[in-house]
């Protein structure tokens, strides 16, 4: 059976936070060659262009400090359906645009998943555990918000409730070194496997990646990546407005990209946070895109066999 296209879709969602500039990752990622790095692969790939938020309604904000909640509330309207459309036709890849646009790819991609009863995972690759809720917020920002969202946590009113949940602990967090201290008891509390730094130096990156891929695989599950450029050490990729410093180095990132393509189990990609305002000479939209082709499948070496068993 032929790999399913892969589907570029512009999201330059840039109302999640209040530094602008991520609403030019899209184009970021098609001047970087995006597509012709998919191309290369073998991999039939489209780019669908952008897409645009739902018409805007009135909401109620239960928390005044929330910046553009009408605006989010619209984006993440309109990325639900378009990811749960863009599920039935191939591979989607959400070229961000912040954070916040996953309140919607990943609530589409479950929806996807429910109607064929099967269980969606998530693998949240960021420096944030994004599991504020609309009411514990402080910054107000909502691209802090997607995980308790997705996962069915209280305070979303304002928002479409999400058509399915992903279930806690069908999320693994990997990169964190900034939380907040609600969202640290918030987190402790769920059943989300969250690795923060200080373990990935300890027991490498690895380890706890293929324990969640062999749960992916035992429950057959359908499996987005969200990859936030933060998750990275700053020193390789500047064109974040949250930098924080200590994260996934080089090889770090490319091993986990490897270890994803050789399960075979990702079926949808987010590429979020990328300010190409804040980049240098794009060399942050050009890792991204190198990591996306290492997780679909670029390889310095070819071999028959991927053991390294003795
Ligand atoms: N937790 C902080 C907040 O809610 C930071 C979130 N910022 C991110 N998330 N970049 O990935 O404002
Ligand atoms: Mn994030
Ligand atoms: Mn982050
Ligand atoms: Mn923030």
């Amino acid at each position: 059976m032929p790999l399913p296209p892969c589907l570029l879709l512009g999201a330059p969602v840039d109302s999640g936070k209040r530094r602008a500039g991520c609403l030019m990752g899209p184009d970021a990622y098609r001047t970087a060659g995006l597509a012709a790095a998919l191309g290369s692969l073998g991999r039939e790939t489209r780019d669908l262009g952008n897409l645009a938020p739902a018409p805007r309604r009135a909401v109620s904000a239960v928390n005044p400090a929330l910046h553009n909640l009408a605006e989010t509330v619209a984006w993440t309207e309109a990325l639900t359906d378009a990811a749960r459309d863009a599920m039935a036709e191939g591979f989607p890849i959400f070229l961000g645009g912040d954070h916040s646009l996953s309140l919607g790819s990943v609530a589409g991609v479950a929806a996807h998943a429910a109607a064929r009863n099967r269980p969606q995972f998530l693998l949240w690759l960021d420096a944030h555990a994004d599991f504020h809720t609309p009411e514990t917020t402080t910054s107000g920002n909502l691209h802090g918000t997607p995980v308790a969202y997705v996962t069915g946590q209280r305070g979303f009113d304002a928002f479409p409730p999400p058509p399915a949940l992903v279930a806690q602990e069908n999320v693994c967090i990997l990169g964190l070194r900034s939380v907040d201290p609600q969202e640290n008891a918030a987190l402790a509390q769920s059943d989300i496997a969250a690795h923060d730094m200080r373990a990935i130096d300890e027991h490498g990156i690895a380890p706890p990646l293929r324990a969640f891929l062999s749960r992916v695989a035992a429950a057959n599950g359908f499996l987005h990546v969200s990859l936030d450029v933060d998750f990275l050490d700053p020193s390789i990729a500047p064109a974040v407005g949250t930098t924080v410093p200590g994260g996934a180095t080089f090889r770090e990132a490319h091993l986990v990209m490897e270890i994803l393509h050789d399960s075979g189990l990702v079926t949808s990609l987010d590429l979020v946070e990328l300010n190409p305002f804040l980049d240098e000479r794009g060399r942050t939209a050009s890792l991204m895109v190198d990591l996306t082709a290492s997780l679909m499948g670029r390889r310095v070496f070819d071999r028959p066999t991927r053991s390294f068993a003795a």
